[in-house]
């Protein structure tokens, strides 16, 4: 008797301190503080020292392959114009937006991706889309779709021409609505730091055909202004 009960007690704290933990999380990935992650990945391996099972075992542990990750959404994401200050909310990247776009100039996607708080390094990461609805010919005029990695706190005008924390990969246009990038290297080398997030930039190998017309790859389902988790996945092999 006194052991279940002791047992319960133990548990409902356990869920309590898992609860306690993604809040945490939450403000810490607004920090970005990899510092604090691992600490508290330590706290984790400690406490489920004992146990197997249980909440706390499934957040240290994290989540098994194979494993999908949806876009963040919202305000993490969006596009911005490549040669100035501004921002939007649609995942759009191509050249001459609308009529009022300055031509010569175009525009690029940016997308953010929560990582778990610890997870097996994976052998093969690729950043996916079945969303892809085109206007006009942006694959056969602005050459290919490029995925570089960056780092950002906020999305907003300001991020527009933000460095590249590494090399680009080429995006391939499996089919008429399907987009896939490989970004093994960014996902794995970010999973082994321990970093709360992944991000990429999605921009045409030329800013612009100079013709005057749209030539965009835009992604959505329903509304082309609107972002949602799930246009793009990060597949996890
Ligand atoms: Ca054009």
């Amino acid at each position: 008797m006194v052991a279940g009960h002791y047992s319960g007690i133990t548990t409902l704290k356990a869920i309590r301190f898992s609860t306690f933990l993604v809040a945490t999380e939450h403000h810490i990935d607004q920090w970005g503080s990899r510092h604090v992650r691992t600490l508290i990945g330590l706290v984790l391996v400690v406490l489920t020292g004992c146990a197997s099972t249980g909440p706390l075992a499934d957040l240290a542990v994290g989540p098994e392959l194979p494993h999908q990750i949806a876009n963040h959404g919202g305000s993490f994401e969006g596009h911005t114009p490549r040669g100035f200050a501004g921002s939007g909310t649609g995942l759009f990247a191509g050249d001459n937006l609308n009529p009022n776009f300055p031509d010569g100039d175009g525009v690029q996607i940016w997308l953010s991706f929560q990582l778990p708080f610890t997870m097996p390094v994976p052998e093969e990461v690729i950043l996916r889309s079945d969303a892809l609805n085109p206007r006009g010919t942006p694959f056969a005029d602005l050459g290919a779709l490029l995925a570089e990695p960056v780092v950002y706190d906020e999305f907003g005008p300001e991020n527009f021409d933000l460095a590249s924390t590494g090399e680009p990969v080429t995006c391939i246009r499996a089919d008429g609505n399907h987009l896939e990038c490989d970004v093994t290297d960014t996902v794995t080398s970010a999973i082994r730091d321990g970093l709360p997030r992944v991000q990429f930039r999605l921009k045409f190998e030329t800013v612009s055909d100079g013709d005057g017309q749209p030539d965009l790859a835009r992604f959505f389902r329903n509304d082309p202004n609107a972002n949602e988790p799930g246009l793009f996945v990060l597949d996890l092999q």
